[in-house]
């Protein structure tokens, strides 16, 4: 039956664009931007691509269970019942957790900034938190580290995870290491209006691209040594007074005395070894440009900023946040209009399970070894899993999507350590060389078929104060189940129903709402959305101070030096960059480096035909001299070589890169059948997996990062 189109939004990716979906017969035809949402002022090709990914004759239908042992070449999948499927997971688990404690079970997801996860990402935690175990694992250490966690030692909040950019109102916006034209359409719209309305713009990346275009200053940093540019800024800013004294004195610890001197002291003296020249010849971003990019950061206040993959993914990521943290504050544009603010939220009941977290339990995985890392926050990394699992640490391991083997380093160590699990579950949409590993795969609905609650979107004062049931728009193909109600199922099978109410989801999203005032009837009713007045308060912390120990934001961070690590701000060179690593130079002249691609979420979506169209094929790109010198056309096939390997590649030339930087891109295996576009192996001759040929280490000291985006390398021609 046809009908006007559905209000509805799409969560593929972190943006979670407002959409219109139009449905006929039971089958979704379109989505349309939804200009009334907050967020609906365009959809990227991946959303307009929804019905090709729900309709895929690739998708999973039904539960399997392998036959065939590990290493077999074929899985050997028999289908079986969803009542078989969660009768042997609770029992296979409950046996684990009885004879060894319930840390042997760890838990993984996709990345909510790449999945629909995000619908369940809270419920699946329950799940972890009720359970008992202290391992779950969903990429904190490559993609919210630097946004939500580090930050934590400075401001004791997430800045600019949770201080979002006040983009609206601000007067100079600063990205850094993060593209949202590819990665966040939201937040690109809002930039574009904001650049219109004449807010100023600094882009600190590699490559001239999104909004790098439209910058007042690019910043054509050298990857991983933002720290340096960071603190020659400060240092610029310092030496011109052109910092928020008020601010300073006030609301930071600068004028408390360490080491027998101020931490401002220490601070000016720390930003003085980056002087505009030295930092030059560090970064490769010109004096007169690092002292252009102070002024207008200093003249064009407030200052909103937003960091992402570009600084998360390096041996030195901490440093480097905590270099930008520290440049921030001396904006003092903190939590006023048009900086970096926390919007008011609907209020609502937490379900994340945090209260079922019992403190003397047992430590996540990797927490002796890095006591201030993602562990103390109950976040394992990918190499720590890998480690505890190839030593019989972890011996379960339940992935609610997500498909590491090719999103980490070191894939064939991934699949090694996946494959020594005694029991292992993955819940996905399609299979992968992950999935390919599990002793049971479960099928998961696209988003389209499902239902979810979201409170809040974000962006705005506006979008925050939105609430939106997304209704399911088509039924479920085959026997596919939302990873909403696989947590829920399960959690009843173990004997946790009490946290669950009893499996119940609609009580639980109405448990969920009852501060908010919002009847889930109402939602129902009303699939745009209902609203909630909501008016932003700023300068919170006038009234409560920073939840540091010094409850001031801080420059030195008390934290980090009890712990025996560099108080202030440093900067380290990467640790496998040909400057680091001579030894490697010569063989390896290259720094490479990687973006995400604006038609593929991750390592998905290659098999979508409307998607793959526009990218064909995994494509590294370098600038022409380089392409040169070494006989490579645009376009050739290529060999990126590292020292773990070689993977291939299209060369794609680009004259504005640094003639030393490459960038490539993970993710690619999968076919397309439909354009006949081939697939290539996750591991192993003829390989495209950029993850085969990057290391998980040497990793950041503190959070255990993994250096995926300055590695050595060098690219040659690939003949026949
Ligand atoms: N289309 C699309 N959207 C996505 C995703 C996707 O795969 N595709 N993935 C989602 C996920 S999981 C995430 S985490 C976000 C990520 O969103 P972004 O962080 O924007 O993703 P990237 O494009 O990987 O990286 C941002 C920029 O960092 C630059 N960069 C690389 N190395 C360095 C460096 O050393 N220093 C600096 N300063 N910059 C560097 C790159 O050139 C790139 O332009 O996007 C989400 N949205
Ligand atoms: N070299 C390099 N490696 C990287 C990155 C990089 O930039 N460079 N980026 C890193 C980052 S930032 C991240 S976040 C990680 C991302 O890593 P992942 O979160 O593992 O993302 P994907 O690799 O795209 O795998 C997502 C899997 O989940 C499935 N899936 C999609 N939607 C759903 C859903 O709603 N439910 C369920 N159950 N499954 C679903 C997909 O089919 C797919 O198999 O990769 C990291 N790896
Ligand atoms: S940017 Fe694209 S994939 Fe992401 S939510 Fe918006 S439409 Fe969906
Ligand atoms: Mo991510």
């Amino acid at each position: 039956m046809g009908g006007d189109p559905i209000p509805t939004y799409c969560p593929l990716c972190v943006s979670r664009c407002g959409a219109l979906a139009t449905v006929e017969d039971g089958r979704l035809l379109a989505l349309q931007p939804n200009p009334d949402h907050p967020t609906g002022r365009a959809l990227c090709v991946k959303g307009k691509a929804a019905p090709d990914i729900v309709e895929h004759p690739g998708r999973l239908l039904h539960p399997l269970r392998r036959t065939n042992p590990k290493d077999a070449a074929d899985p050997g999948w028999e289908r079986i019942s969803w009542e078989e499927a969660l009768g042997t997971i609770a029992r296979r688990l409950l046996a684990l957790k009885a004879e060894h404690g319930p840390e042997v079970v760890a838990f993984s997801s996709s990345s909510p900034s790449t999945s629909a996860i995000s619908d369940a990402i809270d419920w699946v935690l329950r799940l972890v938190r009720a359970f008992g175990t202290p391992n779950f694992s969903t990429y904190m250490e490559l993609c919210g580290w630097g946004r939500y966690l580090a930050p934590l030692y400075t401001y004791g909040t997430s800045v600019p995870g949770v201080y979002l950019p006040d983009l609206d109102n601000a007067g100079c916006i600063l990205f850094w290491g993060y593209n949202p034209s590819v990665a966040r359409l939201a937040h690109a719209t809002s930039t574009a209006a904001a650049v219109a309305r004449g807010a100023k713009l600094i882009v600190v990346d590699p490559r001239k691209v999104g909004l790098a275009a439209k910058a007042d200053h690019w910043l054509r940093v050298r990857p991983g040594t933002d720290a340096a540019l960071a603190l020659a800024l400060t240092h610029v800013m310092i030496e011109n007074g052109w910092y928020d004294a008020d601010f300073v004195r006030d609301w930071t610890n600068a004028e408390d005395v360490v080491e027998g001197r101020t931490v401002w002291s220490l601070l000016t003296a720390r930003c003085a070894e980056y002087p505009p020249e030295v930092a030059e010849d560090i970064t490769g971003v010109s004096a007169a440009d690092i002292v252009a990019a102070a002024r207008t950061l200093w003249e064009s206040r407030p200052v909103a900023f937003y960091t992402w993959s570009g600084l998360e993914q390096h041996s030195g990521t901490t440093q480097i946040t905590r270099a930008i943290n520290v440049l921030y504050a001396l904006t003092g544009s903190f939590d006023v209009p048009g900086g970096n603010v926390l919007f008011e939220s609907v209020p609502a009941n937490r379900i994340d399970g945090m209260e079922l977290v019992s403190r003397d339990g047992p430590a996540t995985v990797g927490l002796a070894e890095r006591p201030l890392g993602p562990a103390r926050f109950g976040f394992a990394t990918g190499e720590d899993v890998y480690t505890a699992a190839l030593d019989g640490r972890i011996k379960a391991l339940v992935g609610f999507g997500g498909n590491p083997v090719m999103a980490h380093g070191d894939s064939a160590r991934g699949r090694d350590a996946l494959r020594s699990l005694d029991f292992f579950v993955q819940a996905d949409l399609f299979m992968t060389p992950t999935a390919e590993l599990a002793d049971i795969v479960l099928p998961v609905t696209t988003p389209f078929e499902s239902e979810a609650l979201k409170i809040g979107f974000e962006y705005s004062q506006e979008a925050q104060s939105l609430v939106q049931l997304r209704r399911p728009l088509v039924p479920p193909r085959g026997e596919t189940r939302s990873d909403l109600r696989i947590v829920f199922d399960l959690a009843t099978r173990l004997g946790l129903g009490e946290h669950f109410w009893d499996g119940d989801i609609d009580a639980a999203f109405r448990y969920q709402l009852a501060p908010s005032g919002i009847t889930l009837e109402e939602l129902r009713a009303h699939p745009e959305g209902v609203r909630v007045p909501l008016t932003t308060r700023h300068r919170k912390y006038v009234d409560t101070g920073f939840a540091t120990p010094s409850r001031k934001v801080e420059l030195y961070s008390t934290t980090l030096a009890a712990h025996g690590y560099p108080p202030l701000p440093t900067y380290d060179e990467p640790l496998t960059s040909p400057r680091s690593r001579p030894d490697l130079a010569e063989r390896f002249p290259l720094v490479l480096s990687c973006a995400k691609s604006l038609f593929f979420c991750e390592t998905q979506h290659r098999q979508v035909a409307s998607l793959r169209k526009s990218q064909r094929d995994p494509q590294v790109e370098l600038h022409p001299d380089t392409a040169a010198v070494r006989g490579i056309s645009a376009g050739d096939w290529v060999s990126i070589d590292t020292p773990k390997g070689s993977v291939r590649a299209r060369a794609k030339l680009n004259a504005n890169l640094d003639p030393q930087v490459v960038f490539g891109q993970h993710g690619w295996w999968e076919a397309c059948a439909e354009l006949d576009l081939p697939g290539y192996p996750p591991y192993g001759p003829g390989s495209a997996n950029l993850n085969l040929v990057l290391s998980q280490t040497p990793s950041d000291p503190i959070s255990g990062s993994s250096p995926l985006r300055a590695s050595v390398c060098d690219v040659s021609p690939l003949g026949g």
